[in-house]
């Protein structure tokens, strides 16, 4: 039996006062069909039929305000426990349901491990082309304690049989184990430690108390989400056949035991097909995707996930500039000439040429229109 971890009784980094950001709207279902769920997710050059749910009421629902929490606005969420749970603020670290329905057999077969709190939704489709794509978010409330554990919380996007939701370029499942930076078990300088894997994909979210927020947080996502961590928004491009039935099973469960629950969000109308364009890029309504800092915090000259040459800004829109300050508002270095594939670095150095101090800054992000971003940046030298 797992219990929630204490918190340190001390936050040794001051952090700016914010204001609380609207948390996650999240609406349970209200009907056991499905089909509502369904065509939330289906966009154009697709059509669904034969929709069924498996798993607790409480698991399944619809939410809208996700676009600076999770990179897209509205969509379909199913949870290993109670889906309004997963609203914001992030005031704990250990947030979990026990529905008490039973785990599922092919999640069990595939993660190897016990499953419990199964949530499935699958239907047949119809696409009007060879290629069916569509964008989720993979959040959990394992993170970042129990990364590298066997409370591995399993879900998988099976297309015709074939799990579509991977990490890009490989053949691994996106999982806590599989994406993260290392396990944090919320002492600062917050630094994960073990195995970090595919870290470029993870957006921390803070250790879980309602004051104490990691310094690579941000505000929005904490006030937000209860979910310790999220995955950046991914894109599923798969092939399939066209004009005639396919299957899509999206199957989500807790492995190990049925508490610190975790979530994908769906993006509405982004299952698509044959509609001029695919995902992110595509999908209606849609909205950008926060930009992050890799590595953060970034050490520099120590080698290793947080060392290398610098901290690079991704997806920076075309154009953007990025200004960072110090906490107490001193414009430290200004950065411009976003690259073709939207990244954006710096070196660790002011305008001067000298090294930045040890310390939390913050990078504001000004597109040439639209709306400013904000976001954390620590040095640890
Ligand atoms: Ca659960
Ligand atoms: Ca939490
Ligand atoms: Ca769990």
């Amino acid at each position: 039996m797992r219990v929630p971890r204490c918190l340190p009784g001390l936050l040794l980094l001051a952090l700016p006062a914010w204001s609380a950001p609207a948390p996650l709207s999240v609406v349970p279902i209200t009907s056991r069909t499905g089909r509502d769920l369904a065509h939330t997710i289906a966009g154009c050059g697709v059509e669904v039929t034969d929709v069924r749910l498996i798993g607790a009421t409480a698991a399944f629902g619809t939410f809208v305000g996700g676009g600076l929490i999770l990179g897209f606005d509205a969509g379909v969420v199913m949870s290993t426990g109670a889906v309004t749970a997963v609203r914001g603020p992030n005031t704990t670290g250990s947030m979990g349901t026990n529905n008490s329905v039973a785990g599922d057999a092919a999640l069990t077969a595939y993660a190897g491990q016990p499953t419990y709190d199964a949530a499935i939704l699958e239907f047949d489709f119809v696409p009007s082309g060879t290629v069916v794509s569509f964008d989720y978010v993979f959040g959990s409330e394992e993170y970042n304690e129990w990364v590298n554990t066997t409370f591995n919380d399993v879900f998988a996007f099976w297309l015709n049989g074939v799990n579509v939701a991977l990490v890009p370029g490989t053949a691994l499942p996106v999982s806590v184990n599989n994406v993260n930076d290392g396990k944090d078990t919320g002492v600062p300088p917050y630094i994960g430690s073990g195995t970090i894997s595919n870290s470029v994909y993870y957006l921390d979210n803070g250790i879980g108390s309602a004051t104490v927020m990691d310094p690579v947080g941000t505000a929005t996502r904490f006030a937000g989400c209860q979910l310790d961590g999220l995955t950046v928004v991914f894109t599923v491009t798969a092939t399939v056949r066209a004009n005639v039935v396919n299957r899509m099973r999206f199957a989500i469960a807790d492995a190990g035991d049925s508490v610190y629950d975790s979530a994908v969000f769906i993006r509405a109308g982004s299952l698509r097909s044959a509609c001029g364009g695919t995902g992110a890029a595509a999908a209606a309504g849609g909205s950008p995707r926060p930009v992050i800092a890799v590595p953060n915090p970034f050490r520099p000259g120590t080698g290793g996930a947080f060392g290398g040459s610098g901290v690079t800004f991704r997806p920076v829109p075309a154009g953007a500039e990025i200004r960072i300050y110090t906490l107490a508002g001193t414009l430290v270095r200004a950065l411009s000439g976003v690259a073709a594939d939207g990244s954006l670095a710096w070196d660790g150095r002011n305008d001067a040429g000298k090294e930045a101090a040890s310390g939390v800054y913050e990078a504001v992000v000004k597109p040439p229109s639209g709306a400013v971003s904000r976001l954390k940046v620590v040095i640890i030298r």
